[in-house]
C-alpha cells in the first residue's frame, strides 16, 4: 500500500471507474442469472421465489453500485458540509420500487424478468418492509433522506437497526395482540455490514480528574463496552445518478467482554453480559408520542449517536481540517429529543479527547447542532433522571452541569435573580424526580430550534419555551413538514401520475410546485372523467388487496372514509367512532331511513403501544362497531367498517391513493404537523379536519370550499380549559351524542356486557382530555356537508383535483430546501 493506506493497484481494470452491468434487458438478464447462481448459489430451475427476490434486487443494487462508490469518494474529497441526521427511526416501508424507480430501471427489469419467466408481482411481495420506526417521526426521516439524495445534498443518515422492527399488529376477537416483526429473518438484500469499521461504545463507571502536563483534566473511565457495526443503505436519488447513505448501527460485543468475569471462571455470567449487550439494537421501542425513561432506551440513544460522531470525525473529516470549523463540514439535525445526548458526546470528545478549552469546544458544538421538536404534548418531552443518566454516562452528565451553569448564569446577567424563571429554565428539572430535560438541552446546545408546522412552532415559541424564544431571539423556526412524492405519487398512484403527465407532461415529480398547472383542469369534464376513473382503478387494487390480506370486501360505489395513523386518544378516533355509532344508531332506532343512508366505507388503520391500555379498548370498540354494523341487515349494506391489521408503509401506499374521505381530526393544539394528511390531499381525497398542525396550512392551499373545517381552534380550546370543560354537560345536552355514547354503553356492541366498554364511555363522559365530547356537535355537521357535496359528483371531483393542484408545496423536496436555507446553509451539491 501507498501513502494513506491506498492501495496502489497497476492492472489496468483495477484502475478504472467501476461501471454497472449494460442497461438494457440482456444486461440485466446477465446480472440477474449471474446473482442467482454465485451469489445465492441456486439455479434458475430450482430457485425460490425469495432466491429471486434476493437475486433481483441484488442486480438494481449492481446498477446503482458505481454512482454510490462515487459519491461515497466525493464526500471525502471535496469536504463539503453534509448533513448528517441523526434519528432515532427511519420508517423506510419497501425498497425494491423505490430503488427500481431511482435507477430508471424498472421497465427493463419487468422485462427481464418475463424473459426469465417469473412474475415480477411475486417477486415484489417477498419484501418485507423495514420497520424501523413507529409512525409520522420516522416516515419523516425517510421521505427527508429520499428528498436529499433526489437534490444532490451530501447526507449520511444514521439510525439504529433494530433486529426487530415495529410489532406486527394481529387481532384477536377485535383486540390488538403483538407479534415480533422478524424483518431480517430471511436476511435483507439491501444492507452492506462493515465491521471492519465498527466503533466502541463505552458505559457506566466513574470520571476522574489527573494531571496533563500541568493542566488539569477530566477523563471517562468506563466499566462495559459494545461494538456499533455499521450496516450501509443505498438512498439513490430520483433519476439524478445520486446515490446517498443511510448508516444503521448493529450492537455485538466486543471481544474482550468482560475477560474479568470470564477469568473468574463464570463462563456462563459471560455469555450473559454478551447477550446483555447485544440487546441494545434488539427492537424498536413501540412508544409514539411518550417515550418511556427505560434504561435500555437511553442505552440505544447514546449507542447510536456516539457511533454516528466518531464515525462521521474519524473517516469523513480530513485530517488536516480543522475542529475549530468543523461546523463547515457537518450540521448534526437532531429528530426530536431522542439523539440529543449527542451533545454532551461532541463536548466530552473536543475536551477530553482532543484536549480543546471548554469554550471553544462550546463554541464549535453550538454551530454543530440544531434541533427538531415534533410535539406539543408535556408527556411527550423526554427527560432523563439523573440517577440513572449519572449511573450510565456518568461523565455526560458532568458535562450537562456544566452546560447548564454556564447557561444559567447567562439568563442571570440577562433577567436578574428571577428565581422563578431561573427554575423553569432550567436543563435540570427537580420534580418529581431530578432529571434532564432533554428539549432545554438541545434547546440551548442548538443554532436552531424548528417546529414542524406554522401552527406547532408558534405554539412552540409562545407556550412551550416561551422562556428560550425571548432569551435566544431568531433561534426559532419553523419548517412545515413535507412527503416524499416519489413514493408517496409516483409509486403509490402510478394511474394517477400517468394522468398528471399526461396534462403536464414529465417534471413535476421534483418540482411539485407544477401540479398548479392542474387547476384548469379541474374545470374540464374530461378531465374530470379521467380523474375519477383513477380514483375507481385504485379502489379495485384496494379491494383485491385487502380480499387477500384480510378477507375484506369493499362494496361498488362506497365513498371511502379513512383514518389511518397511530391510536392515540388525542387524534381521536373515537370522534370518528361516534358519527359511526350515531348514523347507526339513526338506522336501526327507526328514525332514519336506511335507503337514504349514503354508502360509506370506515376504513380505519393503527397500531396503539403495547402498554397504552386506553387505546388498546378503543381498538377493541372500533372492531366490535364494525363487527355489529357490519353484520346489521337493517344497515342494507350501507355502513361497512374496516380495520385491517398491521397498518404499516406498504398498506398505506394502496390506502391512501384510493380515499375519497381523509380524517385530520385532532384535537386543535395536539397534532404537531400531521404527514398522512398531505398525503392524502395529494392523492385527490378532501380532508375533514379540525385547524391543527398541517391541516391549518392545507386549508389555507387549498381553500375553504376543498375542505372541511370543523371543530374548536386552539384558543377556543384554550377559553374552555379556562372555563373549565365538563364533558358531561356536552352529554347531556346533545340528544344525538346521549343516543350514541348509550348504545355503546348499553353493551349493543359487546353481547350485552356493559362493563367491556364502560371505561371508554366514563372516560368521555368525565375526563375527556381532548375535547370529544366538546367537538362532536361541529364533527357531525361537517360530516353532514360532506354527504352533501359528495352527491354532486361533478363538484367532488373538481374539489379533489384542485387539492392535488394546489398541495404541491408538501413536497419534502420543498421542506429540505427551507432546511437548507434557515437551517443548514449547505452549499449546493457537488
Ligand atoms: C411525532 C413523535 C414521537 N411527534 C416519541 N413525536 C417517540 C415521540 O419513540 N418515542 O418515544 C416516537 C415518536 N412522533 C410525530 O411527528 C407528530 O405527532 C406528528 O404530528 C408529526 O407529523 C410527525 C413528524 O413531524
Amino acid at each position: 500500500t501507498g501513502p494513506n493506506g491506498a492501495l496502489e493497484a497497476t492492472h489496468p481494470l483495477a484502475l478504472a471507474p467501476v461501471t454497472g452491468p449494460a442497461s438494457n434487458v440482456d444486461g440485466f438478464v446477465r446480472q440477474f442469472l449471474r446473482n442467482l447462481n454465485y451469489e445465492r448459489g441456486v439455479p434458475l430451475s430450482a430457485s425460490s421465489p425469495n432466491d429471486q427476490y434476493f437475486a433481483f434486487a441484488m442486480t438494481v443494487r449492481d446498477y446503482l453500485m458505481a454512482r454510490w462508490l462515487e459519491d461515497l469518494r466525493r464526500q471525502r474529497v471535496t469536504q463539503s458540509k453534509s448533513v448528517c441526521y441523526l434519528s432515532a427511526e427511519y420508517l423506510l416501508g419497501r425498497q425494491l420500487d423505490n430503488n427500481l424507480l431511482a435507477s430508471g430501471l424498472t421497465d427493463i427489469a419487468t422485462e427481464a424478468m418475463a424473459q426469465c419467466g417469473i412474475d415480477i408481482e411475486e417477486l415484489r411481495a417477498q419484501e418485507v418492509e423495514p420497520g424501523l420506526g413507529n409512525g409520522g417521526l420516522g416516515r419523516l426521516a425517510a421521505c427527508f433522506i429520499d428528498s436529499l439524495a433526489t437534490m444532490s445534498v451530501p447526507n449520511i443518515g444514521y439510525g439504529i437497526r433494530y433486529e426487530y422492527g415495529i410489532f406486527r399488529q394481529t387481532f384477536v376477537d377485535g383486540q390488538q395482540v403483538e407479534q415480533p416483526d422478524a424483518w431480517l429473518e430471511l436476511g435483507s438484500p439491501w444492507e452492506f455490514p462493515h465491521p471492519e469499521f465498527a466503533q466502541t461504545i463505552s458505559f457506566g463507571g466513574h470520571t476522574e480528574t489527573y494531571d496533563d502536563e500541568g493542566v488539569t483534566r477530566s477523563r471517562w473511565v468506563p466499566s462495559w463496552n459494545v461494538r456499533a457495526v455499521p450496516y450501509n443503505y443505498m438512498v439513490p436519488g430520483y433519476l439524478n445518478g445520486r446515490v446517498n447513505t443511510l448508516r444503521l448501527w448493529s450492537a455485538q460485543a466486543t471481544n474482550s467482554f468482560d475477560l474479568r468475569v470470564f477469568n473468574s471462571g463464570d463462563y456462563e455470567e459471560a455469555v450473559r453480559a454478551q447477550t446483555y449487550a447485544e440487546n441494545i439494537s434488539k427492537v424498536l421501542y413501540p412508544e409514539d408520542s411518550t417515550p418511556q425513561g427505560k434504561e435500555l432506551r437511553l442505552q440505544q440513544q447514546y449507542f447510536f449517536v456516539a457511533a454516528s460522531i466518531h464515525d462521521f470525525l474519524d473517516h469523513m473529516v480530513a485530517d488536516d481540517f480543522g475542529l475549530e470549523n468543523l461546523a463547515d463540514r457537518v450540521i448534526f439535525q437532531l429528530n426530536d429529543t431522542h439523539p440529543v445526548i449527542a451533545v454532551p458526546e461532541l463536548m466530552r470528545v473536543l475536551v477530553d479527547e482532543k484536549k480543546l478549552e471548554w469554550d471553544a469546544a462550546w463554541a464549535i458544538t453550538q454551530k454543530c447542532f440544531a434541533y427538531t421538536c415534533h410535539t406539543l404534548l408535556p408527556e411527550a418531552l423526554e427527560v432523563w433522571s439523573v440517577e440513572l443518566l449519572g449511573r450510565l454516562l456518568p461523565r455526560h452528565l458532568e458535562i450537562i452541569y456544566r452546560i447548564n451553569e454556564e447557561f444559567l448564569l447567562e439568563v442571570r446577567e440577562r433577567f436578574g435573580d428571577d428565581e422563578i424563571r431561573l427554575r423553569d429554565m432550567s436543563i435540570i428539572g427537580e420534580f418529581p424526580e431530578r432529571s434532564v430535560r432533554m428539549a432545554y438541552l438541545a434547546t440551548v446546545a442548538g443554532a436552531k430550534v424548528n417546529g414542524v408546522a406554522e401552527l406547532h412552532s408558534q405554539l412552540l415559541r409562545d407556550k412551550v419555551l416561551p422562556d428560550f424564544n425571548e432569551f435566544f431571539p431568531g433561534k426559532f423556526t419553523n419548517v412545515t413538514n413535507g412527503i416524499t412524492p416519489r413514493r408517496f405519487i409516483r409509486l403509490a398512484n402510478p394511474e394517477l401520475s400517468e394522468l398528471i403527465t399526461s396534462a403536464l407532461g414529465t417534471g413535476w415529480l421534483t418540482d411539485l410546485e407544477r401540479l398548479r398547472g392542474l387547476e384548469s383542469y379541474a374545470e374540464d369534464p374530461d378531465f374530470r372523467a379521467a380523474f375519477r376513473e383513477v380514483k375507481a382503478a385504485n379502489k379495485r387494487v384496494l379491494s383485491d388487496v385487502l380480499r387477500a390480506r384480510d378477507g375484506f370486501e369493499v362494496s361498488d360505489g362506497h365513498m371511502l372514509d379513512v383514518m389511518v395513523k397511530r391510536l392515540h386518544e388525542y387524534k381521536r378516533q373515537m370522534l370518528k367512532l361516534l358519527h359511526i355509532v350515531t348514523v347507526y344508531e339513526g338506522i336501526v332506532s327507526g328514525r332514519v331511513d336506511a335507503a337514504s343512508v349514503q354508502p360509506r366505507t370506515f376504513i380505519f388503520g393503527a397500531k396503539a403501544a403495547p402498554g397504552y391500555a386506553m387505546a388498546k379498548r378503543i381498538i377493541h370498540l372500533i372492531n366490535a362497531v364494525g363487527s355489529v354494523v357490519n353484520a346489521d341487515e337493517r344497515v342494507q349494506g350501507r355502513l361497512k367498517v374496516l380495520f385491517p391489521q398491521n397498518y404499516n408503509v406498504t398498506l398505506a401506499e394502496r390506502l391512501i391513493p384510493a380515499a375519497d374521505l381523509s380524517e385530520q381530526i385532532s384535537l386543535a393544539g395536539k397534532e404537531a404537523s400531521g404527514t398522512g394528511n398531505m398525503k392524502f390531499a395529494l392523492n385527490g381525497a378532501l380532508t375533514i379536519g379540525t385547524d391543527d398542525g398541517a391541516n391549518v396550512e392545507i386549508r389555507q392551499l387549498v381553500g375553504d370550499d376543498n375542505f372541511f373545517l370543523f371543530g374548536m381552534a386552539e384558543p377556543e380550546v384554550e377559553a374552555l380549559w379556562a372555563r373549565g370543560y365538563k364533558p358531561a354537560e356536552f352529554y347531556q345536552h346533545d340528544e344525538s351524542l346521549r343516543r350514541a355514547m348509550d348504545l355503546i354503553a348499553s353493551g349493543a356492541f359487546s353481547g350485552g356486557d356493559r362493563s367491556v366498554f364502560e371505561p371508554v364511555v366514563s372516560n368521555l363522559l368525565y375526563d375527556d382530555r381532548f375535547m370529544v365530547l366538546a367537538d362532536y356537535a361541529s364533527y357531525i355537521e361537517a360530516q353532514a356537508k360532506v354527504d352533501a357535496a359528495h352527491a354532486d359528483e361533478d363538484a367532488w371531483t373538481r374539489s379533489a383535483i384542485l387539492n392535488v393542484a394546489r398541495c404541491g408545496f408538501f413536497s419534502s423536496d420543498r421542506s429540505m430546501r427551507d432546511y437548507i436555507d434557515r437551517i443548514w446553509h449547505t452549499p449546493p451539491a457537488f
